[in-house]
């Protein structure tokens, strides 16, 4: 059996025609169902529905042998246990660094408010740059605006988000798609299940017309 960990939402919608070429079906849809473990057409493959945060946590402990999951969330994770075969080069977006816009003069300590503690973290200090973290879950755009920041770490894709909120990127921090990611001891012990889904899925996104 294979268990793929997968989360609802952006991933989802844009990884199905991917496994639909890869010639997995799945038997319900996770957007209407309540079911959180869903059969598929292939006997010997089953698929969760978890958080997107989640992802990364069942598949490093074995209870999902594979997952689809955000860089930005394997970033934050950390990803040990973990091995990364495939960027589906799904669900793209950049994670920036942004201001409101006329303060783009970061001060020598910035506040910089985010959910991405530990990408930030990592930018920051490799800036040579002593920044005050401040953890958020969501509204990220919100801080500078209210003063509680000087910047924001967030995720853009369109930039209409942050536009509406008067702010404006100033550096990016890095590139964001959907990775597949394998559990290193299922790799071990069910290899050629596992190689064959990966290669599978590895035709089926060489294979797709979008960029
Ligand atoms: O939203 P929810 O709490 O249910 O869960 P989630 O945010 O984890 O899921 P979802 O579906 O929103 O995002 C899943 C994954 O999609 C993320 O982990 C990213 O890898 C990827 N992704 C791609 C994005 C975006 N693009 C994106 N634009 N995730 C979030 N956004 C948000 C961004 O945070 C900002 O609020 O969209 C807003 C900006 O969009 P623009 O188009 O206005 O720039
Ligand atoms: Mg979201």
């Amino acid at each position: 059996m294979l268990t793929i960990a997968i989360s609802k939402g952006r991933i989802y919608r844009e990884a199905l025609p991917l496994l639909d070429t890869a010639g997995i079906r799945p038997g319900d849809d996770p957007e209407t169902s309540r079911k959180l473990v869903f059969d598929t057409n292939l006997d010997d493959v089953r698929m969760l529905v978890l958080r997107a945060q989640d992802v990364p946590t069942f598949v490093e402990h074995g209870a999902a042998d594979l997952g689809l999951a955000g860089k930005d969330v394997l970033l934050e994770h950390g990803g040990e246990g973990l091995y990364e075969p495939l960027d589906l080069g799904i669900a793209r977006c950049r994670m920036v660094v942004a201001v409101r816009r006329g303060r783009e003069t970061l001060p020598r300590r910035p506040r910089v408010a985010t959910k991405y503690v530990e990408s930030t973290r990592r930018f920051f200090a490799a800036a040579g740059v002593q920044a005050e973290i401040i953890k958020l879950y969501g509204s990220m755009e919100l801080a500078p605006v209210v003063g509680l920041a000087d910047c924001i770490v967030d995720l853009v894709d369109t930039g209409s988000t942050l536009a509406a909120n008067g702010l404006v990127e100033v550096e990016e921090v890095c590139p964001i798609s959907t990775r597949l990611i394998a559990n290193k001891a299922s790799m071990k012990m069910k290899h050629a299940r596992m190689k064959t889904f990966i290669d599978s899925l590895s035709n089926a996104v060489a294979e797709d017309p979008a960029p």
